[in-house]
């Protein structure tokens, strides 16, 4: 990917999940409404409680995989983008969800980690999990017992592959933005960082964003709207 030019980088957030029944953070009834950060997505917190943080990511994980929740058309429209533009797109989501993959996305950065992996405090190995943690299991790789953690970037943790993403930055001519209310950071920094490399910015999302006012041009509406429209006129213009 080193020379490869990008042409455009897509970061999403919650709200292109939100119309396949995922709770954004946010808005209304979102998880940050019901849980205190601190209190379940910190390192912190799970040192000192992880029976407390195990159970809201098992919560979640539960209802990832059930029938109901499937990828929407805003993830179908980015699955056509990356085939058409190839590896000159990059995909890069703060989602811990599996469903850009389920739409057919090849290759997704998921920067804040991913609610299906589980990472061995022990070893480090990252691997698949799709039960409840916490109930005593042990490391598929080292065996260790009560060792797994959710492969979850928290509050306070660095978030993953930020090197490549930053090189991406460096050089995309677009830069779009998806469904994310621009609150949390280093991610809420990445349009800054494009326009500064000349990239065109644009914001899709429900409403005004926090970092709108760093976006060249917003169009606003519900994802499975807003995103297949957008996808569908880039590509007719580029040809
Ligand atoms: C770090 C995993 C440093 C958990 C998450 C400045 C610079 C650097 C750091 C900081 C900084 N200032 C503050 C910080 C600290 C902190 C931070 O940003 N705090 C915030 C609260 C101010 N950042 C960090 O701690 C990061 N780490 O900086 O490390 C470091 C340096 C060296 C060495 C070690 C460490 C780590 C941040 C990652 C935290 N983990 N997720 C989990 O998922 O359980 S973040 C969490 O917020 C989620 O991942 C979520 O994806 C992310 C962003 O939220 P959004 O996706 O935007 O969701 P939200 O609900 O907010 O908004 C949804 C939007 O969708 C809304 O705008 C809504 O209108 C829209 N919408 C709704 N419906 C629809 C829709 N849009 C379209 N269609 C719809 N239908």
């Amino acid at each position: 990917m080193a020379d490869t030019v990008i042409e455009m980088v897509v970061l999403t957030g919650a709200g292109v999940s939100k119309e396949s029944g995922i709770n954004t953070f946010r808005d209304a009834e979102g998880e940050w409404t019901k849980y205190r950060i601190e209190d379940v997505a910190s390192p912190e917190a799970f040192a000192s409680n992880p029976g407390i943080v195990h159970s809201f990511y098992n919560a979640r994980r539960a209802h990832l995989l059930e029938a109901e929740v499937q990828p929407n058309a805003a993830h179908r429209a980015l699955v056509q983008l990356e085939e058409v533009l190839g590896d000159r797109f990059m995909l890069i989501t703060q989602n811990v969800d599996d469903l850009h993959e389920r739409a057919g996305s090849r290759r997704v950065i998921h920067m804040h980690g991913e609610l299906l992996k589980a990472r061995c405090t022990h070893c480090g190995a990252v691997t698949d999990v799709t039960v409840d943690l916490g109930q005593g299991e042990s490391c598929p790789t080292c065996a260790q017992e009560n060792t797994l953690r959710p492969h979850i970037v928290w509050f306070g943790e660095m978030p993953l592959q930020m090197e490549e993403i930053f090189q991406a930055l460096g050089r995309c001519s677009h830069f779009i933005a998806i469904g994310t209310s621009g609150t949390v950071y280093p991610a809420a920094l990445f349009v800054e960082h494009a326009s500064k490399s000349g990239a065109t910015t644009v914001e899709l999302n429900l409403e005004k964003s926090e970092n709108a006012r760093s976006f060249g041009e917003s169009i606003y509406g519900p994802a499975t709207t807003v995103v297949p429209q957008f996808v569908e006129s880039y590509l007719r213009r580029r040809v």
